[in-house]
């Protein structure tokens, strides 16, 4: 009989850490849900979650561990390792060593490699991507409060009365928190929700108000805020004096910024302006969410300050819907942060700068070569590299030829490293491509551990598949290396079950509280409470918010409801801050390039870039522009475009949009080497870094920009691989049965010999060529089955492309109609779907306008019903909407419609 086993496990995507319900039938994961009893997402999942059971394939996985490219045993690769390593300390030093991690790791592993680096090897050159991502917000956090701490909970964004999201793209990046907001919208409709973006963004499709700010002035509308509420008496006094330091100064360092010079700083009206500033002064329950567009900027620190001096100074903070709440990126931004993964970090929320703490990490560890100085910071760690300081980085579970700022300088750098080594879960990430030793690692759903989320709950990541043959937990790769560094006793670990515990010890580890109010001990993260869980107990470990200990066994959903900070005195510091601009700014031929994310992909696309319904959304990457920008450039949309900086170049195609400012150009960051010709967002991305917390500034680049003019573009639809010839540009999506390829040739058209030698193997050719020689359009068979097409000319050519993927691999003799694969649409046109709109049950765009137009639906809820699009994942419903107000004019089209499943 088959069995099938349900096991709850965590998505490894995003920080809102969602509980997925995985399927298992015979060692094979058949299905994922949400999980209904996890608090984060009470069965919702969004998307990318909903399409993990995709990305599980051992396909594109590497399989076994290499040094200088071939295949070798794991005691080989690890003797190899720790032997070279070894030998670089002896001879340089252990600062010469770096390791550079990931949020994408659990926490155990985070914790054994900090322990190597800043216990055993001895230096703090240990960084993670969080520097790219949650640094800005962690220093704020300590400046104000004290320690690295996240006040408030998810249940803060639905109780609030006003919920503002600044440089946070919640309906895209934060999808479940996003419907969770939706639905408590939809609920009480009088929730204000305020979005300050400089795009218009997804998320202001349930907003109240959108404030396009220009890029990076943020600094100034919060201290503006600060103004106001003070110029207005709309402080908690007693708050303040109870609980505060810094007022006066604060107060003073706002006085110039007024309402009308907001504005003008900001760029915005100022009738907006005040409506914010009104609803803010006038609303007790309110949340900030903030996010990548505070956070990644050259004053990141300074505007995640801003913001929670306004909570601060009018009581907004610690009780039920009133945060400030920086909402994490990675599934386990906060476990590397509780572990110590960042080079200005110790372990435990315990500071590297503190002697006290130094000596009690000491202790703990029995550390002979414990650090006793900060290491270096994502961009200077990669600097080091390049000069040759750095003689050997590791990297773990990111990739920084793709994610890290001016990142063909991190190719540089790594290209002249003596070593690197790499451990990742994929064959083929840019990263890799310079790795000395390559180290197959285990991923989601074959390791086992935990996360913590944006609320800081920690969830189980359980395993319940079979890994490849040779692939390796990280923790465990790290540990055996360490045990062959010598450092046997501090790495004996034999479970993730055995290292949570020791990290749950050293979180309570003389955490007295001296000083301190009832129930507080000298640090906030104390998970001590769960020091002595038994393997069973961690295996059944509930999803559970921390701190963990005496005081609060079952977990605490907010941090300063009793008016305690983490400060010397107790009381949150207000701090003082000059509000600047982007070092670079609009001007001349220069506009700024802002970076981020789109719905369907994840980062640098190892993942979703294999499933095949998250390339349906926007399957090649883009330039988002405003359309008078493109008019006086003369760009059309989706023609070729250039941005250039530094002589270095990025192509992809024109979406022209509204939502742009005209000073602004807006591009994924996702795109690598391995999906597109030059279309790796960060080699245009200036190493621009915050001055306190390192983080790079990835919204505010300069860039010029000019239309290109291909002679020659043409789509390929391939069974089998394919190399596009050097000359061209060119945009790769793999479809479920073959690859997609868009190719772009700058000054000639390329001719059927060319496409014939790229397919030896192809026996029969149709093909239909103009006297010019411009149009080529053919289609290749192996027998009579369609192994490749190709549809091109001067301009990129129409077609139906879910009708014509579905042919290849199809049997099509010459007497049936071949010709009609080179014209790109079935002789049927009920049969066209148009794009994909609803990943999740694979609904066209032109099915859906059909229904529209038909009358069989005229609602978000109507095309449900109908066609079930935008029932799953809710994803879609922000396009469904645009399609129900384009075509249907008696649209019944609420504000706040949200999917009707969750
Ligand atoms: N689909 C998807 N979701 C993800 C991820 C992913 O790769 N894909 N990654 C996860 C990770 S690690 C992270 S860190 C989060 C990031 O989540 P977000 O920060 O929400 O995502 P971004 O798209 O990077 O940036 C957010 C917004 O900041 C805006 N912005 C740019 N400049 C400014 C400015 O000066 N002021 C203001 N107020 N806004 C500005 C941008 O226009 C953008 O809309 O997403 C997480 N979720
Ligand atoms: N221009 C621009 N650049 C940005 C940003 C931006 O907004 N704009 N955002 C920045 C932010 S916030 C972030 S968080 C970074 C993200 O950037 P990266 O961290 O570089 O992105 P990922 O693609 O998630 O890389 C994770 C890698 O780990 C591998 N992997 C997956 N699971 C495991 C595992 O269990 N173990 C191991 N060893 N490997 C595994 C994956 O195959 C992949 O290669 O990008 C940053 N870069
Ligand atoms: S919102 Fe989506 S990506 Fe984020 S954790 Fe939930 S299911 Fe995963
Ligand atoms: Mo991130």
């Amino acid at each position: 009989m088959i069995t099938t086993e349900t096991i709850k496990t965590t998505c490894p995507y995003c920080g809102v850490g969602c509980g997925v319900d995985a399927k298992v039938q015979q060692g094979n994961l058949i299905a994922v849900s949400g999980s209904t009893e996890h608090p984060a997402n009470q069965g919702r999942l969004c998307v990318k979650g909903s399409a993990l059971d995709e990305t599980v394939s051992h396909q594109g996985r590497l399989l076994s561990p290499k040094v200088a490219g071939k295949n070798v045993d794991w005691d080989a690769a690890y003797s190899h390792v720790a032997s070279k390593l070894s030998d670089i300390i002896e001879k340089h030093g252990p600062d010469a060593i770096a390791m550079y991690v990931s949020g994408q790791i659990l926490t155990e592993d985070y914790y054994v490699a900090n322990k190597l680096m800043k216990g055993f090897i001895g230096t703090a050159n240990l960084d993670t991507n969080s520097r790219l991502c949650m640094s800005s917000a962690v220093a704020a956090h300590k400046r104000a409060f004290g320690s690295d701490t996240v006040p408030g909970c998810y249940e803060d964004i639905e109780l609030a009365d006003l919920v503002i999201l600044t440089g946070s793209n919640l309906a895209w990046a934060h999808p479940i928190i996003y419907q969770r907001l939706a639905k408590a919208k939809a609920e009480r409709p009088e929730i204000k929700i305020v979005v300050i973006d400089p795009r218009k963004t997804a998320s202001c499709d349930i907003a109240d108000l959108h404030l396009p700010l220009k890029p990076g002035s943020d600094g100034f509308l919060f201290n503006g805020l600060t103004h106001h509420l003070i110029a207005n008496k709309k402080i908690d006094k007693t708050f303040i004096d109870l609980h505060c330091e810094g007022f006066d100064s604060l107060s003073e360092s706002v006085q110039q910024q007024t309402l009308v010079q907001t504005a003008l700083d900001c760029d915005v009206s100022a009738e907006a302006l005040k409506t914010l500033y009104h609803w803010f002064a006038n609303t007790e329950c309110t949340v900030t969410l903030f996010s990548q567009g505070i956070n990644q900027s050259s004053s990141g620190v300074d505007k995640g300050n801003a913001i929670i001096n306004c909570h601060l100074i009018s009581g907004k903070i610690g009780k039920p819907g009133a945060a400030p709440f920086s909402i994490t990126g990675q599934p386990n931004a906060m476990g590397g942060r509780e572990a110590g993964g960042l080079a200005n970090q110790l372990a435990a929320h315990m500071e590297l700068k503190n002697p006290n703490s130094l000596d009690k990490v000491k202790r703990f560890w029995n550390a002979p070569n414990l650090v006793q100085k900060e290491g270096l910071k994502a961009v200077d760690m990669f600097d080091a590299v390049g000069s040759g300081q750095i003689k050997a980085i590791w990297i773990i579970a990111t990739n920084p030829v793709v994610s890290m700022p001016d990142a063909d300088k991190i190719k540089q750098a790594l290209a002249h490293c003596d070593l690197v080594i790499v451990s990742d879960s994929s064959d083929s990430t840019d990263t890799l491509q310079f790795a000395d030793v390559c180290l197959p690692a285990t991923t989601w759903g074959e390791k086992d551990g935990t996360t913590t989320n944006s609320e800081r709950r920690i969830s189980r990541q359980r395993r319940f598949l079979r890994p490849p043959e040779k692939a390796q937990d990280d923790w465990k790769i790290i540990c055996e290396v360490a045990k062959r560094m010598g450092f046997n006793d501090a790495f004996n670990f034999a479970s993730s079950a055995d290292i949570f515990r020791e990290h749950a010890a050293l979180s309570g580890f003389e955490n007295n509280s001296v000083n301190r109010a009832a129930g507080n001990g000298e640090r906030d993260f104390d998970i001590s409470g769960l020091a002595e869980i038994s393997d069973l107990e961690y295996q059944n470990l509930e999803p559970i918010q921390w701190p963990v200990n005496s005081t609060y066994p079952k977990g605490r959903k907010r941090f300063f409801d009793d008016g305690h900070f983490y400060t010397a005195s107790n009381k949150a510091h207000l701090i003082t801050i000059t509000p600047r601009l982007p070092t670079y700014a609009a001007g001349g031929d220069q506009l700024i390039l802002n970076t981020g994310r789109i719905r369907d992909q994840w980062h640098t696309m190892t993942r979703t870039g294999k499933a095949h319904r998250l390339l349906e959304h926007i399957a090649t990457p883009l330039i988002e522009i405003h359309p008078e920008t493109a008019e006086q450039l003369l760009i059309k949309n989706a023609s070729l475009v250039s941005l250039k900086d530094r002589g270095i170049e990025y192509i992809a195609r024109a979406n022209i949009s509204d939502a742009q400012r005209k000073d602004s150009v807006f591009v994924p960051m996702h795109w690598s080497d391995a999906f597109a010709s030059h279309a790796r967002a960060n080699s245009l991305v200036r190493p621009i870094q915050d001055a306190l917390s390192g983080q790079p500034e990835f919204k505010h680049s300069p860039v010029t920009i000019t239309p290109l003019t291909p002679r020659w573009q043409g789509v390929l639809l391939s069974a089998s691989d394919f190399v596009p010839d050097k000359r061209m540009e060119w945009f790769k999506t793999p479809l479920a049965n073959c690859t997609l390829w868009e190719l772009i040739d700058l000054e000639k058209s390329p001719s059927l010999t060319w496409l014939t030698a790229a397919y030896p193997k192809v026996d029969q050719w149709v093909h239909l060529v103009d006297s010019e020689q411009q149009y080529l359009s053919a289609a290749g068979f192996i027998g009579n089955k369609l192994q490749v097409v190709l549809l091109s000319g001067p301009a990129l050519p129409e077609y139906d492309k879910t009708w014509l993927a579905s042919q290849i691999g199809t049997e099509c003799s010459p007497n049936q109609d071949r010709l009609r694969l080179l014209a790109g649409y079935p002789a049927d046109p009920s049969l066209q779907t148009g794009k994909t709109i609803c990943a999740c049950y694979q609904i066209g765009e032109q099915t859906i306008i059909n229904a529209l137009q038909n009358g069989e639906a005229n609602s978000v809820g109507g095309l449900g019903e109908k066609l079930k699009c935008g029932s799953n994942c809710g994803s879609c419903i922000p396009e469904l909407r645009t399609l129900v107000n384009d075509y249907n004019p008696d649209a019944v089209s609420s504000a706040v419609e949200t999917d009707n499943t969750a």
